[in-house]
């Protein structure tokens, strides 16, 4: 009761209300009764729920709350039928329209475009209950906020966009007709994360994939299975039950490289595991996955991992203990061709093959956590991979609750990738401005990454600013808690004329490696013109030749995420002709044709390629 009048005073906007609403969103993000995320749903027996699910679109959150404001007792939630001909009940599921699942909702009518609110979905299944069984529901994400209800009964809220959750339905759940009802509500907020502003499309729904999730009564709910830091033999880390049987045996076996070791978990379900294995390392060159299986005496998952170390040292970063250069791209979720929330293995393939062509062995996946099939395809392509939360621009800092939120989708970031090889940079946020209370926040947040994973490199997309007319510095206090810096600067685009990247200087504070993760410029495909005439194909070009060439002078540079792979739709950009409400930083257009400045980049990474070992 407490919390759904708390989230009626939000929604009539007071200053108060907003941060009291964060506060209890994250208070009920994960509710105490639930398990955590289960790791590796491929790994496990499950019933796919995606395809179409009615909708209803509800603007005024009629389903949610009656005419007082007051959270109503038989919303949507309960799929009410009338039982007489008498009865009156304003809505109806099954004569509805429907949505696709994974899909986000604005881009399937052309009504839904620019639609920011709560949608219904409704998905009616049957289910075969068995003895010694758990059932889980479980969603690849749903931007943003998700209640989600089974046969009339809530069974939790999650908030955020890109992460995925499951909630336990086993005493729920029944033979026929089952009803489970998600309200999906994208509605920007100033205390989210990300906040009310941002450069992308604030696509809604449920924008992953669905599914039901069959466990033993007993099972391994999540495990971590990669070489300890700074080694490349030597395995660390720890498998968790979950269940009644608790203190059993764990088994880690993988067979082509001959191991199988044995250890108990204690009487919370953990087992910490750690052993030596003779292992052909992953890395760009040579993607070696090995089958993993974990053992528990209830219960046995499988899995595809590889193992690499990646460690930061001076101004090096170290692949397998050699030096490496990320040649990288920054990449949005956008469907190529189609448009929309990229969810499939087909988009991921295309993106990630677009990637290869440009001479990439790193993507960053910005801004937010990409779906899983992405990272489970740049594990097998052997790219590398810049995960990042969307803490960006301009979240509030000084809001607990903000930090709860942004804590929890850091936690299921890393909870969800962790065993992926091509992951080796979790970053915490991008293009923050500077202040104490970010940098108390963001210090947290390197703090926690660190904690649920100390094997990979930390790093953020930061500013730089002029010490003179001709000198960058990179010197924001986040550096020294980073592994490693990324800067985005957009030298000939937002700042001067393309030559003006000749005239400058980089220097920083830090003995680290640096990343741009940004910089480039604008231009639909087919837009011609002269190398200084905005908006064509070849002032693009002159942005990245210019660029290459200052590139190459910065002694401390360790990897390049030019801004974009591909155009994608955005908010802020509605230059008619031009833009039409896209970003057109993309190196390749919205429809999969590459621009000039594609072919610039091209030539740089296959300089690198033949200069610096993969
Ligand atoms: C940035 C942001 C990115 C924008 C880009 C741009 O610095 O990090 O999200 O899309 O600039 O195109 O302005």
């Amino acid at each position: 009761m407490w919390c759904s009048r708390c989230r009626t005073l939000i929604v009539r906007s007071t200053v108060f209300a907003a941060l009291c609403i964060g506060f209890l969103a994250a208070v009920t993000t994960v509710s105490a009764q639930q398990p955590g995320l289960i790791a590796n749903t491929d790994g496990r027996k499950t019933i796919s729920l995606d395809g179409q699910w009615h909708t209803i679109i509800d603007p005024y959150e009629s389903g949610y709350y009656d005419y007082r404001y007051q959270p109503s007792a038989n919303g949507y939630f309960k799929d009410a039928k009338p039982k007489s001909k008498s009865d009156l009940i304003e809505y109806d599921f099954d004569t509805s329209d429907s949505l696709k699942v994974p899909g986000d909702w604005n881009t399937q009518t052309e009504q839904l475009l620019l639609y920011e609110g709560t949608i219904w979905y409704r998905k009616s299944f049957d289910y075969q209950r068995k003895e010694n069984t758990r059932l889980f529901v479980y969603f690849g994400a749903a931007n943003y906020l998700a209640d989600v209800y089974l046969n009339g009964e809530k069974i939790g809220r999650h908030e955020g966009g890109f992460t995925p959750f499951n909630f336990e339905v086993t005493n729920l759940v029944r033979d026929k007709s089952n009803s489970l009802i998600v309200k999906v509500d994208n509605q920007r907020r100033r205390d989210a994360v990300p906040t009310l502003i941002t450069d992308w499309w604030n696509y809604g729904g449920l924008t992953r994939q669905v599914k039901l999730v069959e466990t033993p009564a007993s099972f391994v709910q999540d495990y971590f299975i990669q070489l300890q830091k700074g080694s490349r033999n030597q395995i660390k880390g720890w498998v968790r039950l979950n269940g009644q049987k608790l203190n059993q045996r764990v088994t880690v076996r993988i067979p082509e490289a001959g191991i199988n070791k044995s250890f108990t978990a204690n009487a919370t379900g953990y087992a910490e595991i750690g052993f030596n294995a003779d292992l052909t390392l992953w890395s760009p060159g040579n993607p070696k996955l090995y089958d993993v299986l974990i053992e528990a005496e209830t219960d046995r998952v499988l899995d595809q991992i590889g193992f690499r170390s990646i460690e930061a040292k001076g101004t090096e970063i170290l692949l397998n203990g050699r030096p490496i250069f990320l040649r990288g791209i920054c990449i949005h979720e956008e469907a190529p061709f189609r448009g929309g929330r990229a969810y499939s293995r087909e988009d991921a393939v295309t993106l990630l093959g677009w990637a290869k062509e440009l001479g990439a062995n790193f993507v960053r996946l910005a801004h937010y956590p990409h779906n899983e099939l992405m990272l489970r395809e740049a594990d097998r392509l052997g790219i590398m991979v810049w995960s990042e939360i969307p803490v960006y621009w301009t979240i509030l800092w000084e809001n607990p609750a903000t930090l709860e939120n942004a804590r929890n989708q850091l936690t299921e970031m890393i909870t969800r990738d962790k065993n992926r090889a091509a992951v080796i940079v979790w970053s915490m946020a991008n293009e923050t401005p500077l202040g104490d209370a970010r940098l108390s926040f963001l210090r947290k947040l390197v703090e926690q990454a660190r904690s649920l994973d100390s094997s990979r490199l930390v790093s953020a997309a930061m500013e730089r600013h002029y010490v003179d007319e001709q000198t960058q510095m990179i010197d924001d206090p986040l550096g020294e808690y980073l592994d490693v810096l990324g800067c985005n600067e957009y030298v000939g685009w937002y700042d001067g004329l393309p030559e003006k990247a000749d005239r400058l200087e980089w220097k920083m504070k830090y003995q680290k490696p640096l990343i741009m993760t940004e910089f480039g410029g604008e231009a639909p495909y087919g837009h011609h013109g002269d190398p200084l005439t905005r908006w064509t194909e070849e002032y693009q070009e002159n942005v990245y030749l210019h660029q290459v060439n200052m590139l190459k002078r910065i002694s401390f540079l360790r990897g390049t995420c030019p801004w974009i792979l591909m155009d994608f739709r955005s908010p802020r950009r509605p230059l008619p002709g031009i833009q039409d409400f896209h970003n057109r930083k993309g190196l390749i257009s919205d429809r999969g044709e590459k621009k000039k400045a594609f072919y610039v980049m091209q030539k740089y990474y296959r300089e690198l390629e033949t200069t610096v070992p993969k």
